[in-house]
């Protein structure tokens, strides 16, 4: 009994403790699968269908399927190309608007099985855990080939194409639900039925991130430029809204609601290259490493993932091209992140102000900001100090920070430097600080 009362007061002292120096949660917190996916950051998206074959973006869905012939299909090229970018995943558009079908589906007549080509999924599948990569598919409920579209029986048509996708080829990390629909005035009209098709992913994957305009777990970020909202809150208010012409609007969905009902973040969805699928005529269009690294900066470095689209060519192979740049992205993405110069600082935190003090002079030219997001986001404006030896001087500024934020300036060198919270919606519970230099 005396050991019991003793037991009961431990746990009562214990818990009292505990919920004093806890930090409190704000608003909308995210999922476990949500938290998965933004420490993901990076991944890669492929385009590859007629369209490749055909020099269109949107193809109509009149296409002969015997178009799409690659000449030297290779998805674990894809795979490994993704690995040694330092991506951790691969979404494929398993049906873009012209209807073909990536695998042999059911519920459709134009796909790889009337092209006489193997089931892509499938490959892409296998040769993504073969490389320790996630798996993620792009479904386009816009379809301009099925006979169906535009009636209240594609929607169970779209749902079982989900269930397909959904249950064949392993883990899902995302579900891609894009809002096009190209369709003119005298176009079909399709009431889609978004609640099915939640609901259907949901129970064939429930790990599955359900991405569209509006999430509902991972929000489209308004431009497909790669710039997310230099303010950028994970919170929306989805509420009455849906993909596509019910969304809210681009603004909005670039910088999220800052007391938005919802926890959705951001995704930063950009192609490599002008177009989304591969185009001899676009070869001059692939982005330089300076591009990508402004890119980096404005979605990772702003609170969202980054979706790269680098679309296979004619051969069914990544362009050489592409994946050398994506190789000397990597490489100067690690020799600028790899070393954070914060690392062995001493770090003080004494009411809004975070200092690094280091033990001699330290160059740098760039600084990163992360909120630990399990408890929510809640800056909502800060500012940075370097000390010249001098006096204290203005570094750089930001509004939100969100699970990463990171800013570049100018090279300084300097012993000491300071963040200033200046306004925050609720005791703010920055986890990440890091100083890094652009070799
Ligand atoms: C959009 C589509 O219309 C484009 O073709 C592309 O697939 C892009 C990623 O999503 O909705």
């Amino acid at each position: 009994m005396k050991r019991l009362i003793i037991l009961v007061v431990c746990v009562a002292v214990f818990a009292g403790c505990e919920s004093e120096t806890k930090p409190k949660s704000y608003g909308p917190l995210p999922s476990e699968r949500q938290l998965a996916w933004q420490e993901m950051e990076y991944y890669m998206f492929v385009h590859f269908g007629p369209n490749t074959f055909t020099n269109v973006q949107w193809g109509d869905g009149n296409e002969d399927p015997k178009v799409f012939a690659p000449t030297a299909l290779d998805c674990d090229q894809w795979a490994a190309t993704a690995r040694m970018a330092g991506m951790k995943g691969i979404i494929i558009t398993a049906k873009h608007h012209d209807g073909f079908c990536l695998w042999p589906s059911e519920f459709s007549t134009h796909t790889v099985r009337e092209a006489g080509q193997p089931d892509i999924l499938k490959l892409l599948s296998e040769a993504c855990a073969r490389e320790g990569l996630k798996f993620g598919v792009y479904v386009s409920p816009w379809d301009q080939n099925h006979p169906s579209y535009g009636t209240p029986e594609y929607n169970d048509i779209f749902a079982g194409t989900l269930r397909e996708v959904l249950t064949n080829y392993g883990p899902v990390f995302e579900q891609w639900l894009d809002g096009a629909n190209g369709e003119g005035p005298n176009g079909k009209r399709q009431e889609y039925d978004w609640d099915l098709f939640h609901r259907t992913i949901r129970e064939c994957q429930p790990g599955a991130i359900i991405f569209s305009d509006v999430g509902p777990d991972v929000r489209w970020m308004g431009n497909e430029r790669g710039v997310a909202g230099e303010t950028n809150w994970s919170r929306l208010d989805i509420e009455g809204f849906t993909p596509g012409h019910g969304a809210p609007p681009t603004d909005t969905l670039n910088q999220g609601n800052i007391h938005g009902a919802s926890w959705v973040p951001a995704e930063v969805d950009v192609s490599i290259r002008k177009g989304w699928f591969y185009s001899a005529e676009q070869d001059s269009t692939l982005k330089s490493v300076e591009k990508l690294e402004e890119i980096w900066l404005t979605s990772v470095g702003r609170n969202a993932n980054l979706l790269l689209n680098v679309p296979p060519d004619r051969t069914g192979r990544i362009n050489p091209m592409d994946s050398a740049r994506l190789m000397e992205f990597r490489a100067i993405l690690d020799a600028t992140y790899s070393n954070d110069l914060a690392k062995d600082a001493t770090i003080k935190k004494d009411k809004n102000v975070i200092e690094v003090v280091f033990s001699g002079p330290v160059t740098f030219d760039r600084l990163q900001l992360g909120e630990d997001i399990s408890l929510g986001q809640c800056v909502e404006k800060w500012h940075a100090e370097y000390f010249d030896g001098e006096a204290w001087k203005p570094l750089c500024e930001g509004t939100t920070i969100g699970y990463k934020r990171i800013v570049a300036f100018e090279r300084i060198t300097s012993e000491r430097m300071r963040v200033y919270i200046d306004s925050t919606l609720a005791p703010e519970q920055i986890d990440k600080i890091g100083l890094f230099l652009r070799p």
